[in-house]
């Protein structure tokens, strides 16, 4: 199989627990979005990043199911399983991102590795069990973006400096070898791509501080995709805010209400500015809470119901034809690199 020719957009999302609304917001509504809106254009690459789920602690025996979860996830979100050029696969199951890691790992330094912030931060939080896998992950998911030759990459803010690092690489590695890979565009032109200003970081409802994350203990901070409409209501209904008493957008100085306009903004389809001139000066911050709390409730039953009606068969059908056109796909890109290295003729 040739390469295609199509740009090539790609994201995957972990199976460790539950995906929650920054999940969605942050990775899966923008390549699905453009999955559904600019078909034919471009390829897509929906992925289920199977390896990189346990770079901390999780329960073994429930990854099986957590996978197909996510899958259905995609699915109920409106992955058009029935376009070829979506591709939906398994991570494990192309084993060229294992292979392409080993290789990348023998041109990264630990250094670049130890300025990961993402990796300090959970290492910080994990510090029983810090796995050489999470200090790694980011080689891991240079490979997951070289070898399928991507061009945009939807993740959220948080993911920033491991795209930076893939473009470091995939640069290193060209300027050495000639142009083994398709280098990543800029974070700033991926981010004009789908049609933001800077990257999203939702942040946890009780402690606006941080951002939402799964493997956060604080769950009452979280929106997941599988919270009840009454549990997502009432989440949002005791969010934390402040004491300044006047909405305004500042992610700095009110980080809780800057979170709750861009949540209400995201998941009712207007813009930022739009829901800003609805709700700023106001002084009282109930309003905004049961707008953004009632059209959650609505989203989530909405979702849920789509997620009730998701056909396994034609997932499992899915990834049997896209693993396949994935592995010869990668497998392409990754006799380039041995080749260029030396490990073949
Ligand atoms: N709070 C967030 N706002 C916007 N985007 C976010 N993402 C994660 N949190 C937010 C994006 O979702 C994708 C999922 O990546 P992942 O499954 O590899 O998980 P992660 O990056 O480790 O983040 P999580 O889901 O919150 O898990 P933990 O608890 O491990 O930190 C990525 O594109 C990410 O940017």
């Amino acid at each position: 199989m040739k390469h295609m020719n199509k740009p090539v957009i790609l994201t995957g999302l972990r199976a460790n627990n539950n995906l929650h609304i920054g999940n969605y917001l942050g990775a899966l509504l923008p390549i699905i979005d453009m999955a559904r809106k600019r078909a034919g254009e471009y390829q897509v690459n929906l992925f289920v990043p199977d390896l990189h789920s346990f770079t901390t602690p999780i329960d073994h025996s429930a990854l099986q199911a957590a996978i197909m979860q996510n899958l259905r996830v995609f699915v109920a979100a409106g992955l058009p399983l029935d376009n070829p050029d979506v591709h939906v696969y398994r991570q494990s199951y192309i084993p060229s991102h294992s292979e392409l890691t080993w290789i990348l790992d023998c041109f990264t330094g630990m250094g670049e590795m130890n300025r990961m912030t993402q990796f300090k931060d959970k290492a910080g939080k994990s510090q029983e069990q810090v796995s050489v896998g999470l200090f790694n992950y980011p080689v891991l998911m240079a490979a997951d973006i070289l070898l399928h030759r991507a061009s945009y990459v939807p993740v959220g803010e948080d993911q920033t400096q491991h795209l930076e690092f893939t473009r470091d690489i995939a640069e290193r590695l060209n300027n050495r070898f000639g142009e083994l890979f398709v280098v990543p565009k800029p974070v700033q032109e991926q981010h004009k791509f789908f049609g933001k200003d800077q990257g999203l970081r939702i942040r946890d409802l009780q402690e606006p501080s941080k951002k939402m994350s799964k493997s956060e203990d604080s769950r009452r901070g979280i929106i997941y995709l599988t919270d009840t409409p009454g549990q997502a209501h009432k989440k949002i209904m005791s969010a934390e805010t402040d004491s300044l008493g006047k909405v305004a957008y500042d992610a700095g100085t009110q980080p809780g209400i800057s979170n709750l306009l861009t949540l209400l903004a995201l998941i009712s389809g207007r813009t930022l500015d739009d829901v800003q001139n609805e709700y700023e000066g106001r002084t009282q911050y109930g309003p905004l809470k049961t707008a953004l709390a009632d059209t959650m409730a609505e989203f989530l039953q909405d979702f849920q119901d789509k997620l009730a009606k998701v056909d396994e068969k034609s997932i499992l059908n899915k990834l049997s034809v896209s693993e396949k056109q994935m592995n010869e796909q990668a497998g392409q890109v990754l006799l380039s690199v041995q080749k260029a290295v030396g490990l073949r003729e």
